[in-house]
């Protein structure tokens, strides 16, 4: 081959190229064209192979050339990939077109439990007169459980139909929240007001008013002089906060074993207002908790001296209170996880 040949074979792959390259499509097409003309195996360089065969005066005459041609092949790869690149930025900003004034899909949120939300509520209203929120364990012994609080071993409680107990010797799971208030007399010197809330388990057949898990909250003071009449100012307070501010409060003779006396707190029926309904059992009134004088022996086991210090002691089932502030028929709707009825407490 001469020089002659090899010239027209370069001006031809030039010609060709930027040909190529200005009817190319798209810019996957030029990426293919500057391989194959450009590339280590691409068509320039195999042209050039024949170089050797040139006498040694001509071949820088064909470097030039090459070069010519590379660099002319390479103008018009870039040309064509900016008017390429361009018209593919506008179709991909057309068809990815953004709506940015289209709603958000909603989110479900997530919220607290009624009764989780009603325990805290319970406690942020004892908690304005001083009362501070302890827990104790679920899994207790029988002697913090029954004995500590006065409850004789052939008690009713006791029975192993009311009680779960385990198979580890002594064990049990926590009939009440009052353990925890033994364990706190034990840590704390008085005075002491203590708030306890948790989970209390007792062996029940399950129904709409029966549950064999619910959820207590327990209060404790203890001082020198605390007397009834501190108990009753303190549970009025309560009902008021927690029923509204009118709401009639009335207290009853009760019994349980770790208080003497005992009581049981009523508020006015708040379906029917006194006019005895069906969910006041006809009385008018509705009980909302227990409480009393803690028993001289409960405060000794609690290592308290009786002889100096008094307390009180009140109880609540949060599910009960929940039910009455939102009118709740069935406790089997607080264990179910059914979102419909959980997010109507939001
Ligand atoms: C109630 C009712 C009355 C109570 C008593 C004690 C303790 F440990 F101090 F003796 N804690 N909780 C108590 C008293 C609980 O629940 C209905």
């Amino acid at each position: 081959m001469d020089l002659a040949q090899l010239t027209r074979n370069l001006e031809a792959l030039r010609a060709r190229a930027v040909g190529a390259a200005a009817a190319a499509p798209d810019t996957a097409a030029l990426d293919a064209l500057e391989v194959g003309v450009l590339g280590k195996k691409g068509d320039l360089t195999a042209i050039l192979r024949g170089i050797g065969a040139l006498p040694a005066e001509d071949r820088p005459k064909v470097g030039a050339i090459a070069n010519e041609v590379r660099t002319a092949v390479e103008a018009a790869l870039h040309e064509a990939r900016s008017g390429l690149g361009g018209a593919e930025l506008a179709a991909r900003l057309a068809t990815e077109a953004l709506d940015v004034t289209t709603p958000g899909r909603p989110i479900r949120r997530g919220s607290l439990h009624p009764i989780i939300e009603t325990a805290r509520e319970i406690a942020e209203v004892f908690a304005q007169f001083g009362f501070v929120v302890y827990e104790g364990p679920e899994i207790e012994d029988d002697r913090t459980n029954f004995q500590m609080l006065n409850i004789p071993p052939d008690h009713p409680a006791r029975d192993l139909w009311d009680t779960l107990y385990l198979d580890v010797e002594g064990l049990l799971l926590r009939t009440h929240t009052s353990p925890g208030q033994i364990r706190v007399m034990h840590e704390e010197r008085p005075p002491i007001r203590a708030l306890l809330p948790g989970r209390c388990f007792r062996y029940e057949a399950v129904d709409a008013s029966h549950a064999s898990e619910f959820f207590q909250v327990e209060g404790l003071m203890v001082d020198e002089g605390t007397s009834m009449a501190d108990l009753k100012g303190l549970l009025d307070q309560f009902a008021h906060a927690m029923f509204g501010a009118h709401r009639p409060t009335r207290f009853r003779p009760g019994y349980y074993p770790f208080t003497e006396p005992s009581v049981a707190f009523d508020i006015l029926c708040v379906i029917c207002d006194g006019e005895k309904c069906p969910a006041c059992s006809r009385t008018g009134w509705m009980t909302i908790l227990g409480a009393g004088m803690v028993h001289p022996v409960v405060l000794r086991y609690g290592g308290i001296d009786p002889e100096r210090y008094q307390g009180f002691a009140f109880g609540m089932g949060v599910e009960r209170i929940a039910n009455l502030r939102h009118q709740v028929a069935d406790l089997r709707l607080y264990m179910e996880d059914d979102l419909r009825f959980l997010g109507a407490f939001r």
